[in-house]
């Protein structure tokens, strides 16, 4: 389960950095939400439409292509994330179960249909082609549910582990937090790569203190060596 520190190292603010610029007065939980988006939709959308600016800038980091070696390594690795910012398909990862949405796709506010094509429009939030609602991103708000099919994945994958990792994450967040939780209730060993402590931290049988790009090729790198001897 990877959570924004990944992401951090590529230039990626973490959920809960204080934001910056234009939006330093404003907390990323106030915004990602469908009453804000009902408030002022233009609001909401120019901050997705900066944050998605920021991902084009960024590159995968050591962490993320850590996580494809261990993949190649580990077929059965399901890898659960929590960021919309899509940089493990960029590393590299094919079957990732986007948790709480991709911030690259637009879904409609009204009727949830997907755009086909890229709105050439200048309106902020360009409008639906098809019920002429608003388009938003297609990830999880607080308050809105996620994905059937993520979800139960990612319940799946938690209750039959051997190890969990929490890479990243502040572990605040539900249902997302509830993994880690669910997975320590059925044995799994848990394995926690954090710069800082959070409430998992208590509970994790292994706390890795550091970065994500330190630690996951370090791991990569054993189970490489422990693989091939
Ligand atoms: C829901 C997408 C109900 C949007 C996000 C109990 C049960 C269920 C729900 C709740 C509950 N209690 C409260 C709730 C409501 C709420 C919730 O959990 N609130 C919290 C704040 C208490 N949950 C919800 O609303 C969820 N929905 O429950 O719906 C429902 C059910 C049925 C039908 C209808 C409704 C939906 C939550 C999803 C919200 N969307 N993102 C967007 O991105 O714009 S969540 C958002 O925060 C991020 O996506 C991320 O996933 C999440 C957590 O952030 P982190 O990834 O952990 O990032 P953060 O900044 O917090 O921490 C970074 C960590 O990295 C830190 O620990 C830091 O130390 C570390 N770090 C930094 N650098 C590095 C590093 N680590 C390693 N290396 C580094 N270099
Ligand atoms: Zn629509």
């Amino acid at each position: 389960m990877t959570g924004s520190g990944i992401s951090a190292e590529s230039g990626v603010p973490t959920f809960r950095d204080a934001q910056t610029g234009l939006w330093a007065n404003y907390r990323a939980e106030e915004l990602a939400t469908p009453q804000a988006f009902t408030d002022n939709p233009r609001l909401v959308w120019d901050w997705y439409c900066w944050r998605r600016e920021l991902i084009h800038r960024a590159q995968p980091n050591a962490g993320h292509r850590a996580l494809v070696t261990l993949a190649e390594l580990k077929p059965e690795l399901a890898l659960i994330t929590q960021n919309v910012d899509g940089l493990h398909q960029r590393a590299g990862n094919s079957n990732v179960v986007e948790f709480h949405g991709n911030i690259e796709r637009d879904k409609c506010f009204a009727c949830n249909r997907i755009p086909t094509g890229t709105p050439d429009t200048t309106e902020r939030p360009p409008e639906c082609e098809t019920c002429g609602g608003l388009l938003r991103p297609d990830v999880v708000w607080f308050g809105e549910a996620i994905p059937t099919a993520a979800l139960e994945t990612a319940f799946r994958a938690t209750d039959s582990c051997e190890v969990f990792l929490s890479v990243g994450t502040s572990a605040l967040v539900y249902p997302a937090a509830g993994l880690a939780e669910a997975a320590a209730s059925q044995g799994a060993t848990i394995v926690e790569i954090n710069t800082n402590s959070t409430p998992l931290t208590s509970v994790a049988d292994y706390v890795l203190q550091g970065s994500a790009a330190y630690w996951l090729p370090a791991i990569a790198a054993s189970v490489q060596t422990l693989t091939t001897h």
